[in-house]
């Protein structure tokens, strides 16, 4: 390390008013990566001075090709960010296959996720988590995403298949989707399962806070439905989320992108570069030089200071369980529960009074299904369960790990609903206001 606190002092002090520290802070926010509050702040962005287009201010000037790369995490060799966003390669033209199309809009909702407590969140199409997909194995699917809000984004389809240019990684496969822009991704769904989406721009806070959702892709040949035949289905979409790192993240990002979309438009900032370095080759020149700290040297990232203090299942925290999220059943009827983790939170999902059957791990069928009444769900998987109808009640089905199982930190909350069985007659005790909403 060729740098220490004295030497950035000083060096942001010279560069104060000039391009490398204003360039600096306006990169940080391009990438959503906003800091604050550590001891390392970089000198605010109000510099009218600000001639370069890029955070490596001279090396970024010439008009040589761009390279690509993202700050010091991303390099595309021979990628050009253009600013125009095209349909992209990779998969077949409207009229070689029959597309289904769905839209996706990049949104910024008002969410309550319990009564009193309420934020705003990044969502798809303004929903907490976003629309749910069924499509069938092999379907051709066409998503235009738009993004409608002043930060950028992208779509990966998780655990699905798709040509790489469709995987949605920014400055790995794909420009970021700036606000105002639409990006189509293609592709053919498969394999079958119990996959999800999210964006993959700014991660920690876009797919936790909660740009994420299901993607089902059912199959005329399902293992699962022949060994455990079935009606009903249920999905499950498992949340963590810190409220005030989102309202304060949230407000950070779209004051930092406004500026940038600002000097965007003035010219001052180009799009075809919006702070990138050119490649990994000047970045490493630029940080050793001592001209540019990366954020990573400056401070530890917002994310490190995440507590998720509130827990839940399609979007909402218990006693206000979603109606999605109760699992109603019969007595001598299979159902079935697809699981998803779209946050960073690690649960282990217990069901009372029953043995559930794990089928399929990651969306993937299992060869040797194991009888559980636990299930750990790691963040990024999903877990497909088939619970059998044979001890008539009301069941709790929640998270093991009990500090889910709050609302800031208020037992009981957070990740539990119901196992519900239909035509009971007199439940002994019949449960209060708290079950639903
Ligand atoms: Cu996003």
């Amino acid at each position: 390390m060729n740098w220490n606190r004295r030497d950035f002092f000083k060096k942001a002090a010279a560069f104060a008013g000039v391009a490398a520290a204003g360039a600096a802070s306006l990169s940080r926010q391009a990438r959503g990566q906003e800091q604050h509050d550590g001891d390392h702040v970089m000198p605010e962005m109000e510099q009218p001075e600000m001639e370069h287009d890029g955070m490596a201010g001279a090396a970024m000037a010439g008009g040589e090709d761009y390279l690509g790369g993202q700050g010091s995490m991303m390099f595309m060799r021979g990628h050009n960010m253009i600013g125009a966003f095209t349909e992209p390669p990779g998969a077949p033209a409207d009229d070689e296959v029959d597309y289904r199309t769905f839209r996706l809009n990049f949104e910024i909702a008002e969410h309550e996720l319990l009564p009193g407590i309420t934020f705003k969140a990044f969502a798809f199409n303004g929903q907490i988590p976003g629309p749910e997909f069924r499509v069938q194995e092999g379907e051709w699917i066409k998503v235009e995403a738009t993004n409608r809000t002043e930060e950028m984004h992208t779509i990966h389809w998780h655990g699905v298949d798709v040509p790489y240019t469709m995987d949605g990684v920014p400055m790995i496969t794909q420009d970021p989707i700036h606000p105002g822009e639409t990006f189509v991704y293609r592709f053919q769904a498969r394999p079958a399962g119990t996959r999800f989406y999210h964006c993959h721009w700014g991660t920690p806070l876009h797919m936790s806070s909660a740009l994420h959702g299901a993607f089902i892709i059912e199959s005329d040949d399902d293992p699962i439905r022949r060994d455990y035949p079935y009606k009903r289905d249920y999905t499950l979409v498992l949340e963590s989320w810190d409220i005030d790192f989102t309202r304060r993240e949230i407000n950070a990002l779209l004051k930092g992108m406004k500026q940038v979309n600002r000097l965007m438009a003035q010219g001052r900032l180009s799009p075809a570069t919006h702070g990138f370095f050119r490649n990994f080759a000047e970045f490493k020149k630029v940080v050793d030089s001592g001209d540019y700290i990366p954020p990573y040297v400056r401070g530890a990232a917002p994310f490190r200071r995440w507590q998720p203090n509130f827990f839940g299942i399609n979007g909402k925290c218990y006693p206000a369980v979603d109606p999605r999220s109760l699992l109603k059943i019969k007595e001598g009827e299979w159902i079935r529960v697809r699981i998803i983790n779209g946050g960073m939170g690690l649960h282990h999902l217990h069901l009372h009074g029953h043995q559930f059957v794990h089928v399929a791990q990651d969306g993937n069928p299992l060869e040797h299904p194991l009888r559980l009444n636990t299930i750990s769900i790691f963040p990024g998987t999903t877990a497909d369960i088939m619970i059998y109808g044979d001890n008539p009640g009301f069941w709790t089905f929640h998270d093991h790990n009990t500090l889910h199982a709050q609302n800031n930190g208020i037992y009981p909350g957070g990740m539990i609903t119901l196992l519900i069985y239909e035509g009971m007659e007199s439940p002994p005790y019949v449960p209060s206001v708290s079950l639903i909403q």
